[in-house]
Protein backbone atom coordinates (compact mmCIF):
# COMPACT_ATOMS: atom_id res chain seq x y z
CA UNK A 1 0.00 0.00 0.00
CA UNK A 2 1.97 3.48 -1.10
CA UNK A 3 1.80 5.55 1.86
CA UNK A 4 1.83 9.57 1.98
CA UNK A 5 4.96 11.36 3.46
CA UNK A 6 2.51 12.54 6.28
CA UNK A 7 1.03 8.84 6.79
CA UNK A 8 4.68 8.04 7.45
CA UNK A 9 5.60 10.69 9.52
CA UNK A 10 2.56 10.07 11.55
CA UNK A 11 2.44 6.45 12.01
CA UNK A 12 5.37 6.87 14.39
CA UNK A 13 3.56 9.35 16.75
CA UNK A 14 3.53 7.86 19.85
CA UNK A 15 0.13 9.21 21.55
CA UNK A 16 0.49 10.40 25.00
CA UNK A 17 -1.28 8.97 28.11
CA UNK A 18 -2.93 10.32 31.52
CA UNK A 19 -0.38 10.03 34.28
CA UNK A 20 -2.60 6.85 35.69
CA UNK A 21 -2.52 4.91 32.71
CA UNK A 22 0.85 4.72 32.04
CA UNK A 23 2.14 2.05 34.46
CA UNK A 24 0.44 -0.49 36.90
CA UNK A 25 -2.76 0.44 37.31
CA UNK A 26 -5.53 0.05 40.53
CA UNK A 27 -9.07 1.14 40.54
CA UNK A 28 -11.18 3.56 42.88
CA UNK A 29 -14.57 2.96 43.26
CA UNK A 30 -16.80 6.17 43.60
CA UNK A 31 -20.11 6.66 44.65
CA UNK A 32 -23.49 4.75 43.58
CA UNK A 33 -24.57 6.30 40.56
CA UNK A 34 -28.46 6.88 39.75
CA UNK A 35 -29.74 7.68 35.89
CA UNK A 36 -29.95 10.96 34.68
CA UNK A 37 -33.99 11.01 34.91
CA UNK A 38 -36.80 8.29 34.91
CA UNK A 39 -34.49 6.18 37.58
CA UNK A 40 -37.56 3.89 38.54
CA UNK A 41 -38.10 2.66 34.79
CA UNK A 42 -34.08 2.39 34.32
CA UNK A 43 -33.45 0.30 37.52
CA UNK A 44 -36.15 -1.87 36.31
CA UNK A 45 -35.18 -2.11 32.43
CA UNK A 46 -31.63 -2.76 33.98
CA UNK A 47 -31.50 -4.91 37.13
CA UNK A 48 -27.79 -6.14 36.52
CA UNK A 49 -26.19 -3.56 35.60
CA UNK A 50 -27.55 0.23 37.57
CA UNK A 51 -26.52 2.08 40.41
CA UNK A 52 -22.82 0.96 39.93
CA UNK A 53 -20.59 2.95 41.33
CA UNK A 54 -18.01 5.52 39.51
CA UNK A 55 -14.39 4.17 38.48
CA UNK A 56 -11.16 6.26 38.65
CA UNK A 57 -8.10 4.95 37.46
CA UNK A 58 -5.00 5.53 39.67
CA UNK A 59 -1.44 4.45 39.10
CA UNK A 60 -0.12 1.63 41.45
CA UNK A 61 2.75 0.02 42.27
CA UNK A 62 2.37 -3.48 41.53
CA UNK A 63 0.86 -4.81 38.60
CA UNK A 64 -2.33 -6.90 39.65
CA UNK A 65 -2.05 -10.32 38.42
CA UNK A 66 -4.75 -10.93 35.42
CA UNK A 67 -4.59 -13.92 32.86
CA UNK A 68 -4.58 -13.41 29.40
CA UNK A 69 -7.88 -12.30 27.93
CA UNK A 70 -9.82 -12.63 24.90
CA UNK A 71 -11.69 -9.13 23.81
CA UNK A 72 -13.60 -8.31 20.41
CA UNK A 73 -14.41 -4.67 19.14
CA UNK A 74 -16.94 -3.16 17.27
CA UNK A 75 -16.88 0.14 15.57
CA UNK A 76 -20.42 1.56 15.33
CA UNK A 77 -22.60 4.28 13.48
CA UNK A 78 -20.85 6.81 11.67
CA UNK A 79 -17.05 7.35 11.23
CA UNK A 80 -15.17 9.55 13.43
CA UNK A 81 -11.56 10.49 13.28
CA UNK A 82 -9.45 8.16 16.38
CA UNK A 83 -11.44 4.98 16.30
CA UNK A 84 -8.23 3.38 15.33
CA UNK A 85 -6.11 4.70 18.10
CA UNK A 86 -9.35 3.78 20.64
CA UNK A 87 -8.39 0.20 18.93
CA UNK A 88 -4.91 0.63 18.90
CA UNK A 89 -5.15 2.17 23.12
CA UNK A 90 -7.50 -1.08 23.46
CA UNK A 91 -4.25 -3.58 21.88
CA UNK A 92 -1.48 -2.61 23.63
CA UNK A 93 -3.76 -2.19 26.89
CA UNK A 94 -4.81 -5.85 26.63
CA UNK A 95 -1.48 -6.72 25.53
CA UNK A 96 0.27 -4.81 28.59
CA UNK A 97 -2.14 -6.79 30.72
CA UNK A 98 -0.92 -10.18 29.53
CA UNK A 99 1.06 -10.66 26.42
CA UNK A 100 -1.10 -13.37 24.92
CA UNK A 101 -4.14 -11.66 24.99
CA UNK A 102 -5.92 -11.15 21.83
CA UNK A 103 -8.49 -8.84 20.37
CA UNK A 104 -10.62 -10.01 17.70
CA UNK A 105 -12.62 -7.37 15.67
CA UNK A 106 -16.10 -7.61 14.30
CA UNK A 107 -15.86 -6.34 10.66
CA UNK A 108 -18.64 -3.70 9.21
CA UNK A 109 -20.58 -2.82 12.80
CA UNK A 110 -22.53 -4.60 15.52
CA UNK A 111 -24.05 -6.58 12.12
CA UNK A 112 -20.11 -8.57 12.12
CA UNK A 113 -21.19 -10.19 15.37
CA UNK A 114 -24.50 -11.46 14.91
CA UNK A 115 -23.33 -12.69 11.11
CA UNK A 116 -19.91 -14.06 13.12
CA UNK A 117 -17.48 -12.13 10.72
CA UNK A 118 -14.22 -11.20 12.38
CA UNK A 119 -10.80 -11.00 12.11
CA UNK A 120 -7.72 -11.35 14.81
CA UNK A 121 -6.26 -8.08 14.89
CA UNK A 122 -2.52 -8.63 15.24
CA UNK A 123 0.45 -6.35 15.68
CA UNK A 124 0.86 -6.20 12.62
CA UNK A 125 -2.35 -5.09 11.26
CA UNK A 126 -2.59 -2.39 14.34
CA UNK A 127 0.64 -0.82 13.25
CA UNK A 128 -0.67 0.39 9.82
CA UNK A 129 -3.44 1.97 11.42
CA UNK A 130 -1.96 3.47 14.34
CA UNK A 131 -2.64 7.47 14.52
CA UNK A 132 -5.09 7.65 10.73
CA UNK A 133 -8.06 8.77 10.44
CA UNK A 134 -11.38 5.97 9.11
CA UNK A 135 -12.64 3.04 10.14
CA UNK A 136 -11.53 0.95 7.53
CA UNK A 137 -9.28 -1.48 9.88
CA UNK A 138 -12.95 -3.46 10.41
CA UNK A 139 -15.37 -1.23 8.79
CA UNK A 140 -18.37 0.29 10.32
CA UNK A 141 -22.27 0.44 10.34
CA UNK A 142 -25.44 1.08 11.90
CA UNK A 143 -26.85 -2.40 12.67
CA UNK A 144 -29.24 -1.99 15.82
CA UNK A 145 -28.46 -4.77 18.25
CA UNK A 146 -31.82 -5.05 20.06
CA UNK A 147 -32.99 -8.20 19.75
CA UNK A 148 -32.38 -11.20 21.72
CA UNK A 149 -31.90 -13.61 19.00
CA UNK A 150 -28.93 -11.16 17.96
CA UNK A 151 -27.55 -11.38 21.43
CA UNK A 152 -27.26 -15.07 21.49
CA UNK A 153 -26.34 -15.27 17.88
CA UNK A 154 -23.29 -13.31 19.03
CA UNK A 155 -23.00 -15.11 22.12
CA UNK A 156 -22.29 -18.09 20.04
CA UNK A 157 -19.28 -16.42 18.71
CA UNK A 158 -17.94 -14.81 21.76
CA UNK A 159 -18.33 -17.89 23.35
CA UNK A 160 -16.66 -19.95 20.21
CA UNK A 161 -13.36 -17.40 20.59
CA UNK A 162 -13.09 -17.25 24.14
CA UNK A 163 -14.10 -13.78 24.43
CA UNK A 164 -14.21 -12.32 27.71
CA UNK A 165 -15.19 -8.43 27.00
CA UNK A 166 -16.86 -6.73 23.59
CA UNK A 167 -15.86 -2.92 23.55
CA UNK A 168 -18.60 -1.11 20.78
CA UNK A 169 -17.26 2.16 19.62
CA UNK A 170 -20.34 3.87 19.19
CA UNK A 171 -22.53 7.04 19.44
CA UNK A 172 -25.82 7.74 21.88
CA UNK A 173 -27.63 4.72 20.04
CA UNK A 174 -25.39 2.54 20.32
CA UNK A 175 -23.85 2.97 23.54
CA UNK A 176 -27.54 2.70 24.53
CA UNK A 177 -27.28 -0.97 22.58
CA UNK A 178 -23.79 -1.93 24.52
CA UNK A 179 -25.44 -1.39 28.07
CA UNK A 180 -28.88 -3.63 26.96
CA UNK A 181 -26.17 -5.89 25.30
CA UNK A 182 -24.44 -5.87 29.10
CA UNK A 183 -27.30 -6.32 30.76
CA UNK A 184 -28.84 -9.40 29.02
CA UNK A 185 -25.14 -11.04 29.48
CA UNK A 186 -25.10 -10.25 33.31
CA UNK A 187 -28.56 -11.39 33.37
CA UNK A 188 -28.02 -14.33 31.85
CA UNK A 189 -24.44 -14.79 33.91
CA UNK A 190 -22.77 -15.72 30.62
CA UNK A 191 -19.45 -13.80 31.65
CA UNK A 192 -19.06 -11.71 28.97
CA UNK A 193 -18.30 -8.08 29.72
CA UNK A 194 -19.40 -5.02 27.83
CA UNK A 195 -18.01 -1.93 27.41
CA UNK A 196 -18.66 1.62 25.58
CA UNK A 197 -16.53 4.05 24.45
CA UNK A 198 -18.17 7.79 23.05
CA UNK A 199 -17.73 8.62 19.19
CA UNK A 200 -19.35 11.05 17.48
CA UNK A 201 -18.26 14.24 15.55
CA UNK A 202 -21.58 15.43 16.28
CA UNK A 203 -20.35 16.08 19.50
CA UNK A 204 -23.40 15.15 21.76
CA UNK A 205 -22.83 12.40 23.92
CA UNK A 206 -21.54 14.49 26.66
CA UNK A 207 -22.03 15.24 30.29
CA UNK A 208 -20.28 15.67 33.68
CA UNK A 209 -18.40 12.20 32.96
CA UNK A 210 -17.93 12.30 29.85
CA UNK A 211 -16.34 15.61 28.72
CA UNK A 212 -16.65 15.34 24.87
CA UNK A 213 -17.31 12.63 22.32
CA UNK A 214 -14.22 11.38 20.58
CA UNK A 215 -13.68 12.89 16.33
CA UNK A 216 -15.11 16.02 17.12
CA UNK A 217 -12.07 17.76 17.97
CA UNK A 218 -10.84 16.73 14.44
CA UNK A 219 -13.93 17.28 12.74
CA UNK A 220 -14.88 20.65 13.38
CA UNK A 221 -11.32 21.80 13.04
CA UNK A 222 -11.18 20.10 9.52
CA UNK A 223 -14.42 22.30 8.64
CA UNK A 224 -13.16 25.42 9.89
CA UNK A 225 -10.49 25.04 8.44
CA UNK A 226 -12.41 24.91 4.78
CA UNK A 227 -15.02 27.14 6.48
CA UNK A 228 -11.88 29.96 6.73
CA UNK A 229 -11.03 29.44 3.36
CA UNK A 230 -14.58 30.36 1.97
CA UNK A 231 -14.50 33.40 4.12
CA UNK A 232 -11.29 34.31 2.38
CA UNK A 233 -12.08 33.78 -1.33
CA UNK A 234 -15.61 35.75 -0.03
CA UNK A 235 -13.92 38.42 1.14
CA UNK A 236 -11.40 38.95 -1.81
CA UNK A 237 -14.42 38.43 -4.28
CA UNK A 238 -16.82 40.30 -2.75
CA UNK A 239 -19.97 39.06 -4.66
CA UNK A 240 -21.10 35.91 -2.79
CA UNK A 241 -23.00 34.76 -0.14
CA UNK A 242 -21.62 31.04 0.79
CA UNK A 243 -24.66 28.89 2.97
CA UNK A 244 -22.85 26.30 4.29
CA UNK A 245 -24.29 23.43 6.15
CA UNK A 246 -22.57 21.44 8.70
CA UNK A 247 -23.44 18.16 9.66
CA UNK A 248 -24.43 16.93 12.90
CA UNK A 249 -28.08 15.08 13.05
CA UNK A 250 -29.60 16.81 15.90
CA UNK A 251 -27.58 19.01 18.32
CA UNK A 252 -25.74 22.32 16.84
CA UNK A 253 -21.94 21.90 18.49
CA UNK A 254 -20.44 21.72 15.13
CA UNK A 255 -22.03 24.53 14.07
CA UNK A 256 -21.42 26.63 17.10
CA UNK A 257 -17.36 25.14 17.39
CA UNK A 258 -16.89 26.16 13.94
CA UNK A 259 -18.57 29.72 14.65
CA UNK A 260 -16.56 30.31 17.59
CA UNK A 261 -13.08 29.39 15.26
CA UNK A 262 -13.97 31.31 12.10
CA UNK A 263 -16.68 34.11 12.81
CA UNK A 264 -19.12 34.29 10.37
CA UNK A 265 -21.85 36.71 9.31
CA UNK A 266 -24.43 34.59 10.42
CA UNK A 267 -24.74 31.13 12.58
CA UNK A 268 -27.50 29.18 13.28
CA UNK A 269 -28.32 27.29 16.21
CA UNK A 270 -30.87 24.82 16.13
CA UNK A 271 -31.66 24.71 19.96
CA UNK A 272 -32.30 28.70 20.34
CA UNK A 273 -34.34 28.10 17.38
CA UNK A 274 -36.62 25.38 19.52
CA UNK A 275 -36.00 28.01 22.30
CA UNK A 276 -37.75 30.92 20.78
CA UNK A 277 -40.19 29.10 18.82
CA UNK A 278 -38.79 30.43 15.96
CA UNK A 279 -40.53 29.91 12.49
CA UNK A 280 -38.54 28.88 9.39
CA UNK A 281 -39.87 32.68 8.42
CA UNK A 282 -38.20 34.07 11.49
CA UNK A 283 -35.24 32.80 10.63
CA UNK A 284 -35.15 33.89 6.91
CA UNK A 285 -36.41 37.42 8.21
CA UNK A 286 -33.10 37.52 9.87
CA UNK A 287 -30.59 35.93 7.73
CA UNK A 288 -32.32 38.28 4.80
CA UNK A 289 -32.09 41.39 7.43
CA UNK A 290 -28.32 40.50 7.85
CA UNK A 291 -27.71 40.96 3.96
CA UNK A 292 -29.82 43.81 3.13
CA UNK A 293 -28.10 45.39 6.55
CA UNK A 294 -24.18 44.52 4.87
CA UNK A 295 -25.54 45.66 1.71
CA UNK A 296 -26.34 49.08 2.74
CA UNK A 297 -22.75 49.65 3.31
CA UNK A 298 -22.05 47.82 0.26
CA UNK A 299 -21.29 43.99 1.45
CA UNK A 300 -22.69 41.93 -0.95
CA UNK A 301 -21.31 39.17 0.48
CA UNK A 302 -21.14 36.54 3.70
CA UNK A 303 -21.20 33.21 4.84
CA UNK A 304 -23.93 31.34 6.76
CA UNK A 305 -23.38 28.42 9.01
CA UNK A 306 -26.66 26.52 9.43
CA UNK A 307 -26.59 22.87 11.28
CA UNK A 308 -27.96 20.09 9.70
CA UNK A 309 -30.46 19.15 12.34
CA UNK A 310 -32.00 22.29 12.06
CA UNK A 311 -35.74 21.13 10.14
CA UNK A 312 -36.25 19.41 13.15
CA UNK A 313 -35.88 21.67 15.96
CA UNK A 314 -38.34 24.31 14.15
CA UNK A 315 -41.20 23.67 16.61
CA UNK A 316 -44.00 23.30 13.84
CA UNK A 317 -41.93 20.69 11.81
CA UNK A 318 -40.81 18.74 14.75
CA UNK A 319 -44.47 18.21 15.61
CA UNK A 320 -44.99 16.77 11.47
CA UNK A 321 -41.43 14.99 11.99
CA UNK A 322 -42.70 13.26 15.12
CA UNK A 323 -45.95 12.53 13.54
CA UNK A 324 -44.54 11.44 10.07
CA UNK A 325 -41.95 8.90 12.42
CA UNK A 326 -44.94 7.72 13.70
CA UNK A 327 -47.19 7.25 11.05
CA UNK A 328 -44.62 5.77 8.69
CA UNK A 329 -43.16 2.88 11.62
CA UNK A 330 -46.87 1.76 11.66
CA UNK A 331 -48.06 1.78 8.17
CA UNK A 332 -44.58 1.52 6.85
CA UNK A 333 -45.85 -1.41 4.17
CA UNK A 334 -49.06 0.23 3.04
CA UNK A 335 -46.59 3.67 2.19
CA UNK A 336 -44.38 1.13 -0.02
CA UNK A 337 -47.34 0.00 -2.36
CA UNK A 338 -48.26 3.81 -3.02
CA UNK A 339 -47.35 5.17 -5.93
CA UNK A 340 -44.39 7.75 -5.89
CA UNK A 341 -46.34 10.73 -7.80
CA UNK A 342 -49.03 9.86 -5.58
CA UNK A 343 -46.70 9.98 -1.89
CA UNK A 344 -47.14 13.55 -1.18
CA UNK A 345 -50.92 13.42 -1.45
CA UNK A 346 -50.83 10.01 0.55
CA UNK A 347 -49.41 11.95 3.26
CA UNK A 348 -51.17 15.12 3.27
CA UNK A 349 -54.45 13.09 3.47
CA UNK A 350 -53.47 11.39 6.78
CA UNK A 351 -51.86 13.79 8.87
CA UNK A 352 -53.60 16.11 11.23
CA UNK A 353 -55.02 19.19 9.57
CA UNK A 354 -51.94 21.74 10.76
CA UNK A 355 -49.53 19.25 9.89
CA UNK A 356 -50.71 18.69 6.56
CA UNK A 357 -51.13 22.25 5.81
CA UNK A 358 -47.13 22.52 7.04
CA UNK A 359 -46.26 19.44 4.73
CA UNK A 360 -48.38 20.99 1.70
CA UNK A 361 -46.62 24.06 1.94
CA UNK A 362 -42.74 22.64 1.73
CA UNK A 363 -41.11 22.56 -1.49
CA UNK A 364 -41.48 19.46 -3.32
CA UNK A 365 -37.54 18.26 -2.71
CA UNK A 366 -37.66 18.47 1.23
CA UNK A 367 -41.31 16.83 1.67
CA UNK A 368 -40.26 14.21 -0.14
CA UNK A 369 -36.79 13.56 1.62
CA UNK A 370 -39.12 14.08 4.60
CA UNK A 371 -40.93 10.94 4.21
CA UNK A 372 -37.69 9.20 3.18
CA UNK A 373 -36.55 5.73 5.29
CA UNK A 374 -35.62 6.42 8.09
CA UNK A 375 -32.27 5.06 9.44
CA UNK A 376 -31.92 1.73 11.66
CA UNK A 377 -32.48 3.89 14.90
CA UNK A 378 -35.61 5.70 13.51
CA UNK A 379 -34.11 9.13 12.93
CA UNK A 380 -35.33 11.00 9.22
CA UNK A 381 -31.54 11.28 7.52
CA UNK A 382 -31.31 14.96 7.76
CA UNK A 383 -27.78 14.75 5.93
CA UNK A 384 -30.37 14.11 2.46
CA UNK A 385 -32.38 17.69 3.02
CA UNK A 386 -30.76 20.50 1.50
CA UNK A 387 -31.46 22.94 4.06
CA UNK A 388 -28.59 25.50 2.90
CA UNK A 389 -30.44 25.56 -0.45
CA UNK A 390 -33.97 25.77 1.13
CA UNK A 391 -33.11 28.76 3.09
CA UNK A 392 -30.70 30.54 0.77
CA UNK A 393 -34.40 30.08 -2.28
CA UNK A 394 -36.05 32.11 0.56
CA UNK A 395 -34.09 34.33 1.53
CA UNK A 396 -33.49 35.23 -2.17
CA UNK A 397 -37.00 35.32 -2.64
CA UNK A 398 -37.27 37.71 0.62
CA UNK A 399 -35.10 40.32 -0.58
CA UNK A 400 -37.14 40.14 -3.86
CA UNK A 401 -39.99 41.17 -2.03
CA UNK A 402 -37.91 43.98 0.25
CA UNK A 403 -36.50 45.10 -3.11
CA UNK A 404 -40.04 45.92 -4.71
CA UNK A 405 -41.06 47.49 -0.66
CA UNK A 406 -37.53 49.84 -1.89
CA UNK A 407 -36.30 48.37 1.67
CA UNK A 408 -33.36 46.41 0.06
CA UNK A 409 -30.98 47.62 -2.34
CA UNK A 410 -28.35 45.54 -3.55
CA UNK A 411 -27.07 42.09 -5.26
CA UNK A 412 -27.74 38.48 -4.01
CA UNK A 413 -25.81 35.49 -5.16
CA UNK A 414 -25.88 32.59 -3.41
CA UNK A 415 -23.07 29.36 -3.39
CA UNK A 416 -24.06 26.17 -0.99
CA UNK A 417 -21.77 24.01 0.48
CA UNK A 418 -22.23 21.10 2.81
CA UNK A 419 -19.60 19.74 5.19
CA UNK A 420 -20.10 16.50 6.52
CA UNK A 421 -17.83 13.43 5.04
CA UNK A 422 -14.93 15.84 4.68
CA UNK A 423 -13.85 15.66 7.92
CA UNK A 424 -15.85 12.34 9.36
CA UNK A 425 -12.18 10.74 8.15
CA UNK A 426 -9.59 13.06 8.69
CA UNK A 427 -6.12 11.97 10.08
CA UNK A 428 -7.38 12.86 13.94
CA UNK A 429 -6.10 15.98 15.58
CA UNK A 430 -3.08 15.15 18.31
CA UNK A 431 -6.26 15.77 20.95
CA UNK A 432 -8.05 13.08 18.93
CA UNK A 433 -4.83 10.87 18.72
CA UNK A 434 -4.09 11.20 22.27
CA UNK A 435 -7.85 11.15 23.71
CA UNK A 436 -8.70 8.30 21.61
CA UNK A 437 -5.31 6.16 22.73
CA UNK A 438 -6.15 7.01 26.32
CA UNK A 439 -10.10 5.90 25.80
CA UNK A 440 -8.69 2.49 24.40
CA UNK A 441 -6.27 1.97 27.10
CA UNK A 442 -8.95 2.59 30.10
CA UNK A 443 -11.41 0.63 28.30
CA UNK A 444 -8.97 -2.31 28.68
CA UNK A 445 -8.31 -1.67 32.20
CA UNK A 446 -12.15 -1.52 32.81
CA UNK A 447 -12.00 -5.23 31.26
CA UNK A 448 -9.29 -6.23 33.23
CA UNK A 449 -11.38 -4.99 36.28
CA UNK A 450 -13.97 -7.34 35.57
CA UNK A 451 -16.14 -3.83 34.67
CA UNK A 452 -19.64 -4.00 32.25
CA UNK A 453 -21.58 -1.74 31.65
CA UNK A 454 -19.70 0.60 31.67
CA UNK A 455 -18.32 3.47 29.08
CA UNK A 456 -14.53 4.99 28.98
CA UNK A 457 -13.69 7.64 30.50
CA UNK A 458 -10.86 10.21 30.19
CA UNK A 459 -11.46 13.49 31.84
CA UNK A 460 -9.58 17.21 32.48
CA UNK A 461 -8.98 17.34 29.05
CA UNK A 462 -8.01 20.70 28.51
CA UNK A 463 -5.17 20.23 31.02
CA UNK A 464 -2.19 18.50 29.65
CA UNK A 465 -2.45 15.02 28.42
CA UNK A 466 -0.49 13.24 31.67
CA UNK A 467 -2.73 15.33 34.31
CA UNK A 468 -5.92 13.53 32.51
CA UNK A 469 -8.38 11.44 34.45
CA UNK A 470 -9.33 8.31 33.25
CA UNK A 471 -11.83 5.84 34.38
CA UNK A 472 -15.14 4.55 33.54
CA UNK A 473 -18.93 5.61 33.96
CA UNK A 474 -21.85 3.25 33.95
CA UNK A 475 -23.94 3.73 30.77
CA UNK A 476 -27.18 3.48 32.91
CA UNK A 477 -25.95 7.21 34.65
CA UNK A 478 -26.33 8.56 31.37
CA UNK A 479 -30.03 7.16 29.85
CA UNK A 480 -33.73 8.29 30.17
CA UNK A 481 -36.82 7.13 28.12
CA UNK A 482 -37.76 8.75 25.39
CA UNK A 483 -40.00 7.96 22.78
CA UNK A 484 -38.28 5.82 19.71
CA UNK A 485 -40.60 4.32 16.51
CA UNK A 486 -43.67 5.11 18.49
CA UNK A 487 -42.50 2.92 21.18
CA UNK A 488 -41.21 4.22 24.95
CA UNK A 489 -37.56 3.39 25.14
CA UNK A 490 -34.37 3.78 27.38
CA UNK A 491 -31.49 5.71 25.81
CA UNK A 492 -28.63 7.59 26.45
CA UNK A 493 -29.68 11.30 26.83
CA UNK A 494 -28.44 13.26 24.16
CA UNK A 495 -26.36 16.70 25.04
CA UNK A 496 -28.26 19.10 23.27
CA UNK A 497 -26.13 22.92 22.94
CA UNK A 498 -27.35 24.62 26.22
CA UNK A 499 -28.19 28.54 25.66
CA UNK A 500 -26.95 29.36 28.99
CA UNK A 501 -23.37 27.31 28.71
CA UNK A 502 -20.29 29.41 28.05
CA UNK A 503 -19.79 28.52 23.81
CA UNK A 504 -23.19 29.72 23.27
CA UNK A 505 -22.99 32.73 25.47
CA UNK A 506 -19.63 33.91 23.88
CA UNK A 507 -21.43 33.47 20.34
CA UNK A 508 -24.15 35.45 21.27
CA UNK A 509 -22.24 38.06 22.72
CA UNK A 510 -19.96 38.83 19.21
CA UNK A 511 -22.59 37.48 16.63
CA UNK A 512 -24.33 41.25 16.44
CA UNK A 513 -20.53 42.40 15.57
CA UNK A 514 -20.01 39.42 13.41
CA UNK A 515 -22.75 40.05 11.12
CA UNK A 516 -22.11 44.04 10.59
CA UNK A 517 -18.71 44.05 10.17
CA UNK A 518 -16.62 41.24 8.56
CA UNK A 519 -14.46 39.86 11.44
CA UNK A 520 -13.67 36.51 9.65
CA UNK A 521 -10.47 34.37 11.29
CA UNK A 522 -8.45 31.41 9.36
CA UNK A 523 -7.87 28.38 11.80
CA UNK A 524 -5.68 27.32 8.30
CA UNK A 525 -5.60 23.34 8.45
CA UNK A 526 -4.83 20.98 11.36
CA UNK A 527 -0.57 20.64 12.50
CA UNK A 528 0.62 17.60 13.95
CA UNK A 529 4.04 18.93 14.05
CA UNK A 530 4.99 22.15 15.97
CA UNK A 531 4.55 24.17 18.76
CA UNK A 532 1.81 22.82 21.29
CA UNK A 533 -0.36 25.84 21.40
CA UNK A 534 -0.48 25.28 17.60
CA UNK A 535 -0.63 21.70 17.79
CA UNK A 536 -2.07 20.42 20.84
CA UNK A 537 -5.01 22.83 21.49
CA UNK A 538 -8.40 21.81 22.44
CA UNK A 539 -11.98 22.93 20.83
CA UNK A 540 -12.80 26.27 22.34
CA UNK A 541 -15.97 24.33 23.11
CA UNK A 542 -13.97 22.47 25.50
CA UNK A 543 -12.23 25.66 26.68
CA UNK A 544 -15.33 27.50 27.49
CA UNK A 545 -16.86 24.93 29.01
CA UNK A 546 -13.93 24.60 31.42
CA UNK A 547 -13.61 28.06 32.32
CA UNK A 548 -15.78 28.05 35.00
P1 LIG B 1 -23.01 8.96 14.57
O1 LIG B 1 -24.07 9.57 15.43
O2 LIG B 1 -23.21 7.52 14.30
O3 LIG B 1 -21.63 9.25 15.08
O4 LIG B 1 -23.05 9.66 13.15
C1 LIG B 1 -23.08 11.03 13.05
C2 LIG B 1 -23.22 11.50 11.63
O5 LIG B 1 -21.97 11.86 11.10
C3 LIG B 1 -24.20 12.67 11.60
O6 LIG B 1 -23.52 13.88 11.77
C4 LIG B 1 -24.86 12.51 10.28
O7 LIG B 1 -26.16 13.02 10.30
C5 LIG B 1 -24.89 11.04 10.08
O8 LIG B 1 -23.79 10.52 10.78
C6 LIG B 1 -24.81 10.63 8.64
O9 LIG B 1 -24.66 9.25 8.58
P2 LIG B 1 -24.79 8.39 7.27
O10 LIG B 1 -23.68 8.79 6.38
O11 LIG B 1 -24.71 6.98 7.72
O12 LIG B 1 -26.11 8.76 6.68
Amino acid sequence: MSKSALQIARAAYQPKLPKALRGHVKVQEGAATQSVADQEEIKRLFPNTYGMPLIKFEAADEAAQCPAMNVGVILSGGQAPGGHNVISGLFDGVKRIHPESKLYGFLMGPGGLVDHKYIELTADIIDEYRNTGGFDIIGSGRTKLEKEDQFEKGYEILKELGIKALVIIGGDDSNTNACVLAEYYAAKNYGVQVIGCPKTIDGDLKNEMIETSFGFDTAVKTYSEVIGNIERDCNSARKYWHFIKLMGRSASHIALECALQTQPNVCIVSEEVEAKDQSLDDIVTYIAQVVADRAAAGNNFGTVLIPEGLIEFIPAMKRLIAELNDFLAANAEEFAQVDKTEQRNYIISKLTPENAAIYASLPEGVARQLSLDRDPHGNVQVSLIETEKLLSEMVGNKLAEWKKEGKYVGKFAAQHHFFGYEGRCAAPSNFDADYCYSLGFAAAALIANGKTGYMSSIRNLTAPAEEWISGGVPITMMMNMERRHGEMKPVIQKALVRLDGAPFQAFAAQREQWAKETCYTYPGPIQYFGPTEVCDQPTKTLQLEHQK
